[in-house]
């Protein structure tokens, strides 16, 4: 390692023990962090069982930056250049639609073998892998409902396609040793106000119910139930909304998934954490960033995303988190977008956890706000770089804006040559 990366190391790591903080455990604590990268960064949310399809579901993604991955040994291979420049072990978020297979299959008909590449890669990188039921980007979703659809054929093919999503999930932690996290978002919802707001929940409810009734143990699978405020085309009423979900979770021993961009534009989930996790026993992240509406902007390291780790280490909720990204940009570069992205979350979290947070929570207990105010003032401009080089240099990643380098080179080398 660089003497310079060592020597500023060794000093920021006195200041910060001379608040009782533990530099070199809270290094281990963060190299035990799994952050799930989402693979549908990589080809603006295409896919590849429906290639023609136009992205549906009140989503979209503006931009049409070169080099896109168009199959799974292209979007693997970016994935692999993306992960050599992040510190550390993760997982990676996969959508049914992304199954790496010659059969034409329908979505209800997708089985583990579909998706025996992807486990195989997955084991060979030492990667965990989750899931997504793909219900938008499809024929059968076209009028904006699938799992509260009135028509029962169209619901019985959204149930069906879920239940096969959940046994590809079961497989995928069978093979690799750790649970694949499940996640259920649906787009269902209305344009204009509905006449009747209850009876699309009711339904969304009984299909649920029926999916999760094949009993799949949690140390292979763990679902997960994402709500949402509006999407494009479902700006007035949207079924699976943040009440319904807490509510089903609740009642059903589910995890629930938020997504900083599902609330109102000025709610941050940040504040929300703490009041599911005592309720509920896990919990999901679509780490993302709204800009305005669900833009799904890649996230930087903003004063959101740091009280989102924030609440995870002050309330020592982390092993019961699970942490994906969620954000798709197609205006820059596909593999720097979650580099950018994956970087700021590791980082937002080391930075939550070199504060000093005995000493805070005291402060706070005895009413000296004003020194809460001042000391969480200053510890901002505390030396945490100069511990997150050393990290990068520990782990043998790139230090600072060394990546961009490469991923210019992997650039030209390859994306532009797609
Ligand atoms: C949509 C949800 C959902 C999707 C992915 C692709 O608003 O955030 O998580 O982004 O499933
Ligand atoms: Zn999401």
């Amino acid at each position: 390692m660089e003497q310079s990366i060592q020597s500023s190391y060794t000093e920021a790591k006195k200041l910060y023990e001379q608040h009782g903080i533990d530099v070199e455990q809270v290094l281990e604590q963060l190299a035990a962090i799994k952050i799930s990268l989402h693979c549908w960064q990589g080809d603006d949310v295409r896919g590849f069982l429906n290639k023609e399809k136009e992205l549906s579901g009140g989503i979209a993604v503006t931009g049409s930056y070169l080099g896109r991955a168009g199959n799974p040994e292209e979007l693997r291979r970016d994935l692999e250049m993306a992960l050599a420049l992040i510190p550390g072990q993760h997982k990676v978020n996969l959508h049914a639609i992304y199954a790496d297979t010659e059969e034409k299959v329908e979505l209800d008909e997708l089985a583990p073998r579909h998706f025996t590449k992807w486990v195989d890669w997955a084991k060979a990188q030492g990667l965990g892998l989750d899931f997504n039921p793909t219900c938008f980007s499809h024929d059968k979703a076209k009028d904006g409902f699938t799992l509260s659809h009135p028509d029962d054929d169209i619901r019985a093919f959204w149930i069906a396609h879920c239940k096969a999503a959940r046994r590809i999930s079961e497989s995928f932690g069978q093979a690799l040793g750790q649970p694949c996290v499940t996640n259920f978002w649906v787009p269902d919802g209305y344009k204009d106000a509905p006449i009747d707001r209850l009876s699309p929940r009711v339904r969304l409810k009984e299909s649920l119910d029926e999916i999760f009734s094949e009993d799949i143990s949690e140390s292979y699978n763990i679902d997960a139930v994402e709500s949402k405020l509006f999407g494009i085309g479902s700006e007035s009423y949207v079924v699976g909304s943040h009440e319904f979900y807490m509510g089903y979770a609740l009642s059903r021993g589910k995890a629930v998934c938020f997504d900083a961009g599902h609330f109102h534009p000025t709610e941050s989930i940040s504040n929300k954490l703490s009041s599911w996790l005592i309720f509920g026993d896990q919990l999901l992240l679509h780490v993302s960033r709204p800009v305005r509406w669900d833009s799904d902007h890649v996230v930087t390291l903003d004063d959101e995303l740091l009280e989102i780790a924030r609440e995870l280490v002050r309330g020592d909720f982390l092993d019961r988190t699970h942490i994906g990204l969620d954000f798709f940009d197609g205006s820059i570069n596909h593999v720097a977008a979650w580099v950018i992205g994956t970087r700021n979350t590791l980082k937002a979290l080391l930075r939550a956890m070199l504060e000093p947070l005995a000493k805070l929570k005291q402060i706070e207990l005895d009413g000296d706000y004003t020194s809460r105010l001042a000391l969480v003032e200053e510890f901002k401009s505390y030396p945490f770089g100069a511990v997150w080089d050393y990290y990068c240099a520990k782990q043998g990643v790139p230090l600072r804006e060394g990546w961009l380098t490469e991923v210019k080179h992997y650039e030209q080398e390859v994306l532009f040559k797609r």
